[in-house]
């Protein structure tokens, strides 16, 4: 069901981000960035192994991970969490800890658009991709 998701896509839209951003503590010149970016993010998938990446010309993050396994990743904004990638209906659920906060990243495929849903306490930002041609 990861396969939905392998392919290149390409940020159209994002509602609320600065507020997202905020909550999960980044500071005034890093949100300006991501604020501005619009970022391409490629999946692919071998042997188990999912890879996203997060390209744009600020900066390039890979993240690679597999299902249900527990991992240290380095965020583009510096946080350094334990995450755990689940797929649960069909929706690819990033769950972020660090410093004892906790944010999740749902990300779902509709009608044919990547819709990532970033969820801190009562904040959610809604980041719309579409297939790059
Ligand atoms: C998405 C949403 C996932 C983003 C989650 C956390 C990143 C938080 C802040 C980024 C801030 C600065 C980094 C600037 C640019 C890098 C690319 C933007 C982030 C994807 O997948 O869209």
């Amino acid at each position: 069901m990861v396969e939905q998701f392998v392919g290149t896509w390409k940020l159209t839209s994002s509602e609320n981000f600065d507020d997202y951003m905020k909550a999960i503590g980044v500071g005034f010149a890093t949100r300006q960035m991501g604020n501005m970016v619009k970022p391409n993010l490629l999946f692919s998938v071998d042997d188990g192994v999912v890879s996203m990446k997060s390209q744009s010309t600020f900066k390039t993050t890979e993240t690679k991970f597999k299902l249900d396994e527990e991992f240290d990743e380095t965020t583009a904004d510096d946080r350094h969490t334990k995450t755990v990638i689940t797929l649960e209906n069909g929706k690819l659920v990033q769950k972020q800890t660090w410093d004892g906060k906790e944010t999740t990243i749902e990300r779902d495929i509709q009608d044919g658009k990547l819709v990532a849903k970033c969820i801190m306490n009562d904040v959610v930002s809604v980041r719309t991709y579409e297939r790059e041609a």
